[in-house]
């Protein structure tokens, strides 16, 4: 249980902690073999709008949905202002966008690292398209993921596709707004399977740089190899005032889009201790985005999101408990043991009762989980879907 004094922590965290949520988490998705499809699941942006208003209900601190530009807005810039009525009729306001430079057959060999000239030019425009579709929307984030690589040594040239990729970017980062910033998620493998252009952290972080300064580096948690010191990367990037924000999921084997902290909670403890730490040094600095990224093909899309929401907010809050200045005072005279325990105690301590509260005092259930199993929502959204879902076997959006 936690003490009055960490109650105060846990509040304190909770107020000024807000997380985004991916479009994509609420339509159907399969895996390599096959897809089952959900009769609740959203069938158009309208209806993911609607999941994340419910979401945002039950746990109040979603205010955002991140959009895929060709899955949310297929008409690019002519959307936005279907995207605009969605915000006022649901609350919900449009959070990063991101290009989809991986699904039309002319990216084949890649889209920004194509060797064919033309196809270059088709992806950065749709990156280009990306940011004005953020400037209109007002959105903060242009978040960028790339599937180009290739699977067979010898067969692309990884030199000049760096190249390519570090003129794309400067490009983009000419063109944002003032209060835009480019994001560089990086992943080791996964379309491609011998060289992937953006593989690790390092990569992004030195294009986010040759871009310009409003382009900083996005960690998905299941973009590592395993064992991977992530809060190292993540403390490392904070350090350099490089981090601009994650994509949470949790991973046994490679990019797996588990719900956060379902396989690993005391990983996402960690790196959620360095961003109170980053706090504590420099309250000033915006803290970076917190994204959720997942698709959950066996649980049911809300119910998994309202999971998702619950077990970071609790992670988050676990990890504030610890208190900086004793912990610095323990590592500096080396009290190995002391130190440790401190930070274990955090994460063991059990602050769900806390969170309760803080919930009750805002006017939110208590237990989101069992909220949204006593609203009908889930099954009335069947109902209503059903047949949609039935009907369509495209995947993803
Ligand atoms: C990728 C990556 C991107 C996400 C796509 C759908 O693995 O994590 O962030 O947009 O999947
Ligand atoms: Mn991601
Ligand atoms: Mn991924």
């Amino acid at each position: 249980m936690a003490r009055p004094q960490d109650v105060d922590r846990i509040f304190a965290a909770l107020d000024d902690f807000r997380i985004e949520i991916p479009s994509w988490g609420f339509a159907n998705t399969g895996t390599r073999f096959g897809k089952f499809s959900q009769a609740a699941a959203a069938t158009c942006i309208e209806e993911k709008f609607a999941d994340a208003a419910e979401v945002n209900r039950l746990t109040g601190v979603v205010p955002t949905l991140a959009l895929h530009v060709l899955w949310d807005l297929p008409r690019g810039t002519d959307d936005v202002g279907k995207i605009k009525q969605m915000e006022s009729s649901t609350g919900i306001r449009a959070g990063s966008i991101n290009p989809n430079l991986f699904q039309e057959p002319e990216y084949k060999f890649g889209s920004l690292c194509n060797p064919d000239a033309k196809v270059r030019e088709k992806a950065l425009q749709h990156v280009l398209d990306s940011v004005e579709i953020g400037k209109a929307l007002g959105a903060a984030e242009v978040s960028l993921w790339l599937s180009d690589g290739s699977n067979y040594p010898g067969s692309q040239s990884m030199r000049r596709r760096i190249g390519w990729l570090k003129e794309a970017l400067q490009q983009t980062h000419v063109a944002l707004g003032p209060d835009q910033t480019l994001l560089v998620e990086y992943k080791p493998f996964e379309p491609a399977f011998y060289h992937t252009d953006i593989a690790d952290w390092g990569m992004a972080l030195e294009l986010a740089r040759a871009a310009g300064p409003q382009a900083k580096v996005l960690v998905d948690t299941g973009h590592h190899y395993q064992s991977t010191n992530i809060e190292q990367i993540v403390a490392w990037l904070l350090e350099l005032g490089a981090l601009g924000g994650f994509h949470f999921n949790d991973r046994k084997y490679a990019d797996d889009d588990l719900t956060l902290g379902s396989i690993d909670p005391y990983q996402i403890f960690r790196i959620f201790h360095e961003i109170h730490f980053e706090r504590f040094r420099k309250p000033a600095r915006p803290m970076p985005a917190f994204m959720i990224d997942q698709s959950h093909n066996l649980k049911g899309k809300v119910e998994a999101m309202v999971q998702t929401i619950v077990t970071a907010q609790e992670l988050f809050a676990k990890a504030a408990l610890i208190d900086q200045d004793t912990l610095a005072e323990l590592q500096d005279s080396c009290r190995l043991v002391e130190a440790e325990e401190l930070f274990r105690s955090a994460f063991w301590t059990d602050v769900r009762p806390a969170l309760r509260e803080w919930r009750e005092q805002r006017g939110l259930a208590a237990d989101p989980l069992a909220a949204l199993r006593a609203s009908g929502y889930v099954e009335r959204t069947a109902g209503e879907r059903g047949e949609k879902n039935r009907a369509s076997q495209s995947a993803y959006a």
